[in-house]
């Protein structure tokens, strides 16, 4: 026998190695927590998110607040290396991975759940050789078919977050005459192209995209119509955390109430979301969404 493979304690030298740390199990999408709705913290590698004021800027502080996250208890973290701010300009391809999957790699390494917010196929299949397990994608009905080949040949989890346009072009596009009912329309729409190239419905996971092509009255709407979205047999993500229409409903003298003083209004509408049967939540603040979604869980139970 292998004197190096010899079982502690058996061989030559009597006394096993000392085991300094447990390799850490690598978290699963099968694994996520199904008694209540599932946290997914956002990860802004970029200079200019709204809400963060782009304060991850490097990797290595990038990581160091998707650990914080993830040590506060997120189940997915969801890391972003373009900002999809209304009127923002697209990060070159090369830049987009360059910010992210380091980013990605090392919270996979710590047994991170990883998702990746990328419009980008080139993007999505980089992050998932990296570790990803979940693609969210901000494209709405601008899904490319390249992103569909990606997801199909690798069976990834996908958001398909309802959008028109793109960032310079989704505030013109704000016109519904049921909002919810053309939203879900439009989502099932692209749904629909999944299916037929092959993405099982099981792996497709359906956001209203509050904000996206959508005013606060808009949004409102969709949440109150939240049911319509979660009867569809898919599985639903809500994504309201700091939007601007929480500030304009929180406004005092005049003037809304900035990114980091929507943190309580999040909890609540995440609250809302889960009692309404969402299955999960995209949220800046982990700890007290957590609270919120555990709230409504055991309300209900
Ligand atoms: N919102 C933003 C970015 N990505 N992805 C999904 N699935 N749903 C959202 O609502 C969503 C998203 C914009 O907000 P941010 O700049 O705070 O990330």
């Amino acid at each position: 026998m292998d004197s190096l493979a010899a079982a502690p304690g058996t061989g030559p030298n009597t006394s096993p190695l000392p085991v300094l740390r447990k390799p850490r199990a690598r978290a699963t999408f099968e694994g996520l927590p199904s008694d209540r709705a599932v946290v997914m913290g956002i990860l802004n590698v970029t200079p200019d998110s709204f809400s963060d004021g782009g304060a991850h800027v490097t990797a290595d502080t990038a990581i160091a607040a998707g650990l914080r996250m993830f040590y506060s208890g997120a189940d997915i973290i969801d890391v972003g290396g373009e900002s999809t701010r209304p009127g923002s300009d697209e990060v070159p391809e090369d830049e987009e991975q360059r910010r992210i999957l380091p980013v990605v790699e090392a919270l996979v390494k710590a047994g991170a759940l990883v998702s990746v917010d990328t419009r980008r196929a080139s993007t999505a299949e980089k992050a998932l050789d990296a570790g990803a397990t979940v693609i969210n994608d901000v494209s709405g009905n601008l899904l490319s078919d390249e992103m569909i080949r990606v997801l199909a040949e690798r069976g990834a989890y996908y958001v398909l977050m309802h959008n028109r346009g793109d960032s310079k072009t989704m505030g013109s596009l704000a016109e519904y005459g049921d909002v919810v009912e053309d939203v879900l329309a439009e989502t099932l729409a692209v749904r629909d192209r999944l299916r037929a190239g092959g993405v099982a419905d099981e792996k497709v996971i359906l956001d209203p995209g509050l904000g996206f092509a959508k005013d606060g009255e808009h949004n409102w709407a969709l949440l109150r119509g939240l049911g319509r979205f979660t009867a569809q047999g898919h599985r639903v993500l809500v994504g309201a955390s700091r939007k601007r229409f929480l500030g304009e409903l929180l406004t005092s003298g005049g003037k809304a109430a900035p990114p980091q003083q929507r943190d309580a209004a999040t909890a609540a509408i995440s609250a809302l979301a889960a009692a309404a049967g969402a299955w999960g939540v995209r949220v800046h603040d982990v700890a007290s969404n957590l609270d919120a979604v555990k709230v409504a869980a055991r309300a209900k139970a």
